[in-house]
């Protein structure tokens, strides 16, 4: 084939599928990427961020990302790195915690967490114990006081659950945390939460806090792969590191080879929009969140909890048809077994249109 028609065929079959800016990709957590991010990927495309002593500059745009982390989560000396997502970065700080409290193995873990932890506990051995959620699908804390024991390696937060976007109580778990792990899955809610002016709280100035997993690529809105795992400080990277023979250097890292051009790419968007441009950015969201909420108030659907991010569940009757329904109308749209509900992400390409046209297909078809 040559380059026209393997351009041709790949741009048409990604014409096939869905696009963020058609509208109607109401599930996903991630969205169209900025047009700076993805000239600074093709920059970096060649580049690998393990070799170090080649590509300097890699390391460098790393460092900064981290430092700008650093700032959001009132921390300096926050240390981590790029992976490639959320579950390698929930896997990266199980892995620490484990090698931080040899010994222990159980690890408290609220029903709603990201599969992911289960994952990284099928991997590194150990034992989770699921706790129940109240009411509000937030982890029931005095269950999680009364579980704690001398086997207790770490605790799991989830800071935007995957199905509803819930907020565990960061706040009151930090202060069962002294001597555990504590880690806080904020995936989905790093870029939400320091930006929103209320009470969520997330940042090192909980002092038990050990790690929080961010993901640039949902939120952050850089192109995918890009999460983030970030410790207090360096000393957790050091559990990890290792002297390869034939390289010149230490690494920490769980992969091998990483995208310089996922860095370039990250380093592009948060330097383009700064703390502001996501302030702005995540008032819009919550904004449109809020008129959803109100919209599906009007033609009497039932919405799981008040949101406190831009992701909820909503409970229309006779749920599974409506869901089929929308999808055959075309609507991404995701059910959750566990809640019950059909989830609905607001990303910035859920405009206050889309909306409005979602919820007159939702009244139709119900
Ligand atoms: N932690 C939380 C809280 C998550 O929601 C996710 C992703 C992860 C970790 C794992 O992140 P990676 O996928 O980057 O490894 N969960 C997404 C979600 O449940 C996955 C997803 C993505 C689901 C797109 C649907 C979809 O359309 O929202």
């Amino acid at each position: 084939m040559d380059e026209r028609e393997i351009i041709d065929k790949l741009r048409q079959m990604r014409d096939e599928d869905q696009s963020y800016t058609d509208g109607k990709i109401l599930s996903s957590v991630s969205t169209k990427p900025l047009d700076v991010a993805i000239e600074a990927y093709k920059i970096f495309s060649d580049t690998n961020a393990l070799d170090i002593h080649v590509f300097k500059n890699v390391e460098r745009l790393e460092k900064e990302i981290i430092e700008w982390f650093g700032k959001l989560l009132k921390n300096k000396k926050t240390a981590g790195y790029i992976t490639t997502g959320g579950t390698e970065a929930n896997i990266v700080a199980l892995w620490v915690a484990k090698k931080l409290y040899p010994g222990r193995r159980k690890i408290l873990v609220p029903q709603s967490a990201h599969y992911s932890i289960q994952r990284a506990a099928d991997l590194l051995d150990l034992r989770i114990e699921y706790l129940p959620l109240d009411r509000n699908f937030k982890v029931d804390i005095s269950e999680l006081e009364n579980r704690i024991d001398k086997d207790t390696l770490a605790v799991v937060a989830t800071a935007g659950t995957s199905a509803l976007g819930v907020v565990d109580p960061i706040g009151e778990i930090n202060k069962l945390c002294r001597n555990i792990f504590f880690h806080v899955d904020a995936a989905f809610g790093g870029f939400v939460i320091p930006f929103l002016n209320n009470k969520l709280r997330l940042d090192f100035t909980l002092e038990n806090i050990d790690s929080i997993t961010i993901d640039p690529h949902k939120m952050g809105l850089a192109p995918i792969p890009s999460g983030a795992i970030l410790f207090r400080d360096e000393s957790y990277l050091n559990e990890l590191k290792t002297s390869p023979d034939y390289l010149p250097f230490q690494t920490f890292t769980l992969s091998g080879s990483r995208s310089g051009g996922s860095i370039a790419a990250t380093w592009a968007t948060i330097n383009y929009l700064g703390m502001d441009g996501y302030r702005k950015i995540v008032e819009k969201c919550m904004e449109n969140t809020e008129f959803l909420c109100n919209e599906l108030k009007k033609i009497k659907v039932d919405i799981v909890v008040e949101p406190e991010l831009n992701v909820m569940g909503i409970r229309p009757q006779n749920m599974e048809n409506v869901w089929k329904a929308l999808r055959d109308m075309g609507w991404d749209i995701l059910m959750d077994t566990q809640s019950k509900s059909l989830r609905i992400v607001v990303m910035p390409h859920v405009t206050e249109k889309i909306i409005r046209e979602f919820v007159r297909d939702l009244g139709e078809v119900i």
